[in-house]
């Protein structure tokens, strides 16, 4: 067989594009898009686990950062493609979207970041080595860069009963700019995985020098062991998770909900594994499900006491934790991100079914269905008082300069895509800010006041809250339902604390608060975080600004060779008010030479975990802050 017929080089076409334009099949080509590499990988297993063939997954990071997935599926076919004439594995290396040749017939991906085809991972790695066990042999092959090395090798018999597919790759050192999985990361992912398709036993082996670790994720219960996974640091109103696992119109429905005695909204939904952050039909076939369940059981049981009295959807979902996850054939993908699903038959499949089962599940669980309906009552008392509040902030609302907070200095530009409001800790700090700032496109508003804890408060309490309401006026969007992007007065937002423990707990209560109320804000890519130095380094007239410890030694190393020009002065910034303004333009403030890091949340589940973990009550969590800070500043991406 010829490697240079006329397939062939269409074939190497194909996955060139790949390596030209990566970004484009897998997002990024720096951390993100790495660990996209063993998502796809890794997919294809729980394809063929989803199709009735596989049970097993694991994951192994060798020493190298490269990476091995194995299944105990039916294995990649080896046999000659009728019409390609290349044996399958190969074809399913090379050829980008090989996947529909070989007409499998579960539920798969199209669209979205995940399901581009194995042939990305390999176009992507410097090496990629393919281990096939089917009906009593074992098969190899590698490849290289897309490209194939050597031909399809039998390796000998093994016992019928072993199958599978084993793929080993190495990422790409030409392409990646980051090549050091995060163990975290994937095991979050694979965690998910395990609860999205239960009965699939996946692990994740860690075999880097100092931080070997294995572990194992199995959920015989699927969505409902993620529910009490997620809600394990909150109060349950209820012991028992509702839960819904069936098919209508050929599309796969599970659901799994749980009350907590907070105030938060947590749903997450997937279609075909993937996280649909921007939801869609099938969410919204769920919210008006269960808006008109909780309803109907309100009146029929005579919660309300006046006749024309509604729960709303807000009120419904009011402290409930839930997870929705359908399967579909075609799914189709839209939004910014490529997260909402588009497909209109879903929305009505969805919302019968849940309102059919969850009526039923309450009818039998009278006890979770009371407690449901009271706290659905009580937000709407709630809300009430909360329309209150949230009239006094919008009658100060943006739109007229003369009702903005005493206490921003405003910019003097009007377009909101040029102006930045800096969000400064401090009076003192914020004082330095003023002076130092360019007035055409900087705002800065110094916040003094304690910021309330918005994982512990009802949205009355939280808007009666002095500084969040001035936060609220000077960004002008509003907040929750009535959040207008477009009414946004400034496109960076960017939130300036102190290097200390005070200052990382201010961060995340704006953090905290900004994700639960303004989601939309950070999805757009306006919220940053700045980036103060944390050391001055001078000698002589020569000063310099280090911000990190390394930083710090190189600068000291530097100036600190002897050559009679006097000792190295190393001055360690406590607080941001301790720079003048001029200092602080320069290292913090001034777009020419600052850092500032986008806060980058793209995955909501593991977000709520880090703020219900950071901000909630329960104190076992609260010892982990430090090192779940860690942890969090790795996951905002600059
Ligand atoms: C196409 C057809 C068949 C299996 C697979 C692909 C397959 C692919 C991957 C990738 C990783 N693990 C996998 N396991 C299976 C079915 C072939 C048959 O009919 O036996």
């Amino acid at each position: 067989m010829s490697k240079y017929d006329a397939d062939q080089i269409q074939v190497l076409k194909g996955l060139e594009a790949v390596r030209k334009r990566p970004g484009m099949y897998i997002g990024s080509t720096s951390s993100r898009g790495l660990h996209h590499l063993v998502y796809e990988v890794v997919d294809n297993s729980i394809d063929e686990a989803l199709a009735g063939y596989a049970n097993r997954v694991a994951a192994t990071i060798h020493a190298d950062n490269s990476i091995t997935v194995s299944d105990n599926g039916r294995g990649i076919p080896v046999d000659i493609h009728p019409t390609e004439k290349i044996p399958g594995v190969e074809l399913a290396m090379t050829v980008l979207h090989a996947g529909g040749k070989f007409d499998k017939s579960s539920y798969k991906v199209s669209g979205g970041l995940h399901g581009v085809g194995v042939s990305v991972v390999n176009a992507l790695s410097e090496v990629l080595k393919v281990w096939v066990k089917r009906d009593g042999q074992e098969y190899y092959m590698d490849f290289c860069r897309g490209g194939t090395t050597t031909q399809l090798k039998t390796l000998g018999k093994v016992p019928k009963a072993e199958r599978g597919t084993t793929v080993f790759f190495k990422p790409d050192h030409e392409i990646f700019t980051e090549l050091e999985f995060d163990y975290s990361t994937l095991a979050t992912r694979l965690r998910e995985l395990s609860f999205l398709n239960k009965g699939v036993t996946i692990s994740l082996r860690d075999e880097r020098v100092g931080r070997e670790i294995e572990e194992t994720f199995h959920a015989e219960g699927g969505l409902k062991e993620f529910v009490a996974f997620l809600n394990v640091t909150r109060k349950a109103l209820h012991p028992d998770i509702a839960y819904i696992e069936t098919e209508r119109d050929d599309i796969g429905i599970e659901l799994a909900m749980q009350y907590n005695d907070g105030y938060n909204e947590n749903v997450f939904s997937f279609v075909n594994n993937i996280s649909t952050h921007e939801g869609g039909t099938h969410l919204t076939g769920f919210k008006s499900a269960l808006t008109r369940v909780i309803n109907s059981y309100a009146e029929n049981g005579n919660f309300l006491k006046k006749a024309d009295f509604k729960l709303t959807g807000d009120d419904a979902r009011e402290g409930l934790t839930a997870v929705l996850s359908i399967k579909v054939r075609e799914p189709q993908f839209e939004g910014q991100t490529k997260t909402k699903l588009g497909n209109s038959e879903v929305e009505g499949a969805v919302k019968s079914v849940v309102q059919e089962l969850l009526s039923q599940y309450m009818q039998e669980h009278p006890r979770w269905a009371n407690i449901v309906v009271e706290k659905a009552v009580s937000a709407a008392r709630a809300r009430e008082a909360a329309r209150k509040a949230r009239d006094l902030t919008r009658k100060k609302s943006a739109l007229d300069i003369g009702t903005l907070p005493g206490k921003l200095a405003d910019c003097s530009l009007s377009d909101p895509a040029l102006c930045e409001l800096y969000l400064v800790e401090g009076d003192s700090a914020g004082g330095s800010a003023k002076q130092g700032r360019d007035r055409m496109f900087q705002a800065i508003l110094p916040l003094r006041g304690k910021i309330i804890n918005v994982e512990k408060a009802r949205i009355d309490k939280v808007l009666s809250n002095e500084e969040i309401r001035t936060i609220i006026t000077a960004i002008g969007s509003g907040i929750k339902e009535d959040f207008a992007i477009e009414r946004t007065r400034y496109h960076k937002i960017i939130i300036m604390t102190d290097a200390d423990v005070d200052g990382a707990h201010i961060r995340t209560l704006l953090l905290t608060f900004f994700f639960r109320q303004m989601r939309e804000l950070i999805d757009a890519g306006y919220l940053y975080i700045a980036q103060p130095p944390l050391y001055r380094v001078a000698k002589g007239k020569e000063e310099y600004y280090a911000y990190d410890e390394t930083e710090r030694e190189t600068l000291t190393a530097r100036l600190g060779n002897g050559d009679g020009r006097g000792s190295v002065n190393i001055q360690r910034y406590k607080g941001l008010g301790e720079m003048n303004p001029d200092q602080l333009w320069k290292t913090t403030m001034d777009p020419e030479t600052r850092t500032i890091l986008k806060v980058d949340l793209e995955d909501a589940v593991e977000s709520d975990l880090i703020f219900q973990r950071l901000m909630g009550d329960e104190v076992e969590p609260r010892r982990l802050f430090i090192e779940e800070k860690a942890k969090f500043v790795r996951n905002l991406d600059v």
